[in-house]
């Protein structure tokens, strides 16, 4: 069985997105109902722009599985795109800064930035979320659930209770509508802030970035392994972050905090409770988590905590547009103006938990390898027995 992985194709405006997944054991029950709703939820958010108002993602499943079940083959996932145009979109030629508009078109020695654009836009995140969102089937299959939402919009940041049980949690995220006030916040005051700070931004013909924070719940310890760099799991986590469009940052646990800190404030010391020795923790306890329940690389029984912090959108109003260079006559210029959003902060939640989640799923295949959920269970039970009696 080959280890699990996926690749994506497609254009911002091509006929479709396309996600080729590979490595799932057979057997897993896959729910194309969540995936469209994780699909959903990508497309909204309070300040996002007209596409979505066009596009309606529901994801196609082109191979691989039967019966709604993964038959072990390579799973293809499609989203087609409404606005599918990109033959007759007209050509882009002063770069938009912060785009890889600049870049991409040098690289590709054209003067066009469309052939550049079409490629790095972040509606190829659709295709990223069909494939986390798959590979969430099979973690809920072993107790692991995930939690994306927003932690800051701009100058606003959310204050939220860990403690809260993660029902309530989702509910408060979810609470208002996708589109029209959804920001992905659990905190309500905060997240009325944050509105107000998009309201605004949108006046002033700018945008803003913010701060997206996934929390993996259920992890059992040993997922990951401190043997080679890119066997890390943090490694693995920072990479898949750092790879969705515009993000600039990627922090676990207490982050670039804890370089300020001494030892004694940062490290979390280690209890034990026979009690809840039948857990994922096997027993182990923490006061505090700040290493985000990542030792040595590995998974340490805790609560994973990944945050990527996400730049405002490049493309800015017409009457703020930033100045630039006609690439044809090199004259100085405005940038151009494409349709875009004024904050995809909540949609960028959605898509790092499901990219977060991608990477559990596929340490959790590393560790407990099989071609099937049944042999993947079973190494699972007896990997677990075995450190109970430690
Ligand atoms: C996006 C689709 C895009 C943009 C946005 C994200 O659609 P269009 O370019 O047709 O308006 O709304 O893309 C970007 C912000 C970007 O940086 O490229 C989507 O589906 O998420």
């Amino acid at each position: 069985m080959p280890s699990l992985t996926y690749r994506t194709a497609g254009e911002s405006h091509g006929r479709a997105l396309v996600a080729f997944v590979e490595g799932m054991p057979a057997g897993v029950p896959v729910d194309k109902g969540f995936i469209d709703g994780e699909l959903r939820r990508r497309q909204g958010g309070y300040g996002r722009g007209g596409r979505q108002k066009i596009e309606t993602d529901t994801v196609e499943i082109l191979s691989g599985v039967r019966r709604g079940k993964s038959i072990g083959s390579p799973i293809i996932l499609q989203i087609i795109n409404r606005d599918s145009r990109i033959d007759d979109a007209p050509e882009v030629n002063r770069p938009r800064p912060g785009h890889a508009d600049l870049a991409g078109s040098i690289k590709w020695l054209t003067t066009d930035c469309r052939e550049t654009l079409e490629r790095a836009s972040a509606r190829e995140t659709a295709a990223r979320v069909a494939a986390g969102a798959l590979a969430r089937c099979l973690l809920l299959e072993f107790g692991i659930e995930t939690f994306g939402y927003v932690l800051a919009i701009g100058p606003v940041t959310a204050t939220v209770d860990f403690g809260t049980p993660l029902a309530d949690l989702l509910a408060l995220r979810d609470a208002g509508d996708l589109f029209t006030d959804w920001v992905a916040c659990p905190d309500a005051a905060a997240a009325e802030k944050m509105r107000e700070a998009i309201r605004h931004a949108k006046t002033q013909s700018d945008t803003l970035g913010g701060v997206v924070e996934t929390r993996v719940f259920g992890c059992p310890p040993g997922l990951g392994s401190s043997m080679q760099y890119d066997l890390r799991l943090d490694s693995r986590l920072a990479m898949a972050v750092m790879g969705i469009q515009a993000f600039k940052a990627v922090e676990i646990g207490m982050g670039a905090q804890s370089a300020r800190l001494p030892g004694s404030k940062v490290h979390d010391e280690i209890s034990f409770d026979p009690k809840l020795r039948d857990t994922p923790t096997l027993g182990f306890l923490r006061r505090t988590n700040n290493a985000g329940g990542l030792e040595g690389g590995m998974t340490n029984g805790q609560p994973v905590i990944v945050r990527g912090s996400k730049k405002p959108i490049p493309t800015l109003g017409p009457q703020m547009a930033l100045e630039s260079v006609d690439l044809k006559s090199k004259e100085t210029s405005r940038a151009a103006y494409e349709r875009s959003d004024v904050c995809a902060v909540p949609a960028a939640s959605v898509v790092m938990e499901n990219v977060v989640a991608f990477e559990i799923a596929r340490a959790l295949t590393d560790k407990f390898a099989g071609d099937s959920l049944t042999e993947m269970k079973a190494n699972y039970t007896s990997y677990m027995e075995a450190a109970r009696k430690l």
